[in-house]
């Protein structure tokens, strides 16, 4: 048997901040797992350090589910991003080390391949519908088979999610304080279905198209917009609304047939329980990284299948590598899957965090190391400390603050 005999947290910004636990056990083998929240990382990396790795010093390596059940129902306060954060980091370490302990890559331990490949979808971003058109071109020359499209809205300064056409981008500023934008939930209905049909209109229905609302709309709004986009056969809407009341997404159900993906700021079933018991949604977009690991979003998925939903894990910049490689053993392993997620990392991030996992034709492929297949360049991380950096906040334009 095997015991954790070290645990680091360590924090870096090799253009965007990540934040990663590593173990090591007894016999040498290392595991790493991300705990990046975006925007708050350094309460995660607090609460691992503080409050976390001590009582992992000593224990059993390879008693996964023990050990998610000792830091989820064994603690008095559950749940919450920061809380479920840190017990992924822990949960896909140790996934890590039983892999390599056994020589297979983790989608092996988790029932082995369902598919050969992951299939992806990237983001095309423009201000224009021209600039938009070039982006997802950009694409389509790269192979992929599925594109997220957001566009800028005609009369307001800045769109978040829209970066001009560049393959690498962040959504998150550096500062103290997030920078205010302006939301108008009538420009948007007025331009969106343009952006959507003009893209459909010049790549066909070959192509898998997604689109993001990031939670801004009312359930009647989204209701509308589902309406709209029907002609253009969206892959998924997503985030139509904020998903607190799971009970909103009935009122979008029952007015359109666009499939609907929500769940990138969920953290735990408890999230996503009713929009699964009652089919209220399609795609579960939750992450490795924000939902208690491996672990807890297997058993999701498991429940998810019974009612047709499927994955549509989140893979943001803000999401290391080292999830990026967790989502890949799940997305092998589950035999509800959908779609990834791929949002490029840059050159910086992919050089501290070496991985396996590569990118062809419109797949993404895991490779077949031991464990996730993925570590942390400790020395050259150590080259880039830590730097504030928010997400933007949003206000209508009478000023009264708008959801995220
Ligand atoms: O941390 C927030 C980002 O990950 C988020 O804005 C990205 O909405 C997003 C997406 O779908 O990737
Ligand atoms: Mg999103």
């Amino acid at each position: 048997m095997s015991r954790v005999v070290e645990a680091h947290v360590n924090v870096t910004c090799p253009g965007r901040n990540f934040v990663t636990l590593k173990l090591v056990c007894d016999d040498g083998t290392t595991g790493v797992g991300d705990a990046t929240l975006n925007g708050r990382e350094l309460a995660v990396e607090a609460y691992l350090r503080e409050h976390v790795c001590p009582m992992l010093i000593g224990r059993e390596a390879g008693a996964i589910e023990d050990t998610w059940r000792y830091l989820y129902n064994g603690a008095y306060w559950r749940r919450g991003p920061v809380t479920m954060t840190a017990i992924a980091a822990v949960d896909c370490a140790l996934w890590d080390i039983k892999g390599k302990q056994a020589g297979m890559p983790v989608y092996e331990l988790l029932g082995g391949r369902c598919r050969t490949g992951v299939t992806v979808y990237g983001h095309a971003n423009g201000e224009t519908v021209g600039e938009v058109l070039d982006a997802v071109q950009t694409y389509v020359d790269l192979g992929y088979k599925a594109v997220r499209v957001q566009a800028g809205i005609p009369g307001l300064e800045s769109t978040y999610g829209v970066s001009r056409g560049k393959l690498f981008y962040e959504p998150a500023e550096g500062g103290l304080a997030p920078r205010e934008e302006t939301w108008s939930t009538r420009l948007y209905l007025r331009s969106i279905g343009e952006v959507l049909g003009g893209v459909r209109e010049r790549f066909g229905h070959e192509l898998e198209l997604l689109h993001d609302v990031h939670h801004r709309l009312s359930p009647i709004e989204a209701a509308q917009l589902g309406r709209l986009l029907e002609p253009h056969q969206l892959f998924w809407l997503e985030d139509p609304v904020p998903a607190e009341l799971q009970s909103n997404l009935r009122v979008v159900r029952q007015h359109t047939t666009t499939p609907i993906a929500i769940g990138e700021v969920f953290n735990s079933i408890w999230d996503c329980e009713q929009l699964l018991r009652e089919q209220l949604i399609d795609y579960l977009r939750m992450s490795v990284v924000h939902s208690g690991g491996i672990t807890h979003l297997r058993r999701i998925l498991h429940l998810a299948e019974l009612y047709r939903v499927r994955s549509g894990f989140h893979g943001a910049t803000d999401l290391s590598p080292v999830c990026m490689a967790a989502a890949l053993a799940l997305d092998m392993a589950i035999p509800n899957f959908g779609l990834q997620e791929y949002m490029r990392h840059t050159p910086e991030t992919d050089a501290v965090f070496p991985h396996a996992y590569t990118f062809a034709d419109g797949y993404l492929l895991p490779g077949d190391q031991p464990g996730l297949g993925v570590d942390l360049d400790e020395e050259l991380a150590a080259q880039y400390p830590y730097q504030p950096a928010l997400l933007p906040v949003t206000r209508l334009p009478d000023g009264t603050m708008h959801d995220w």
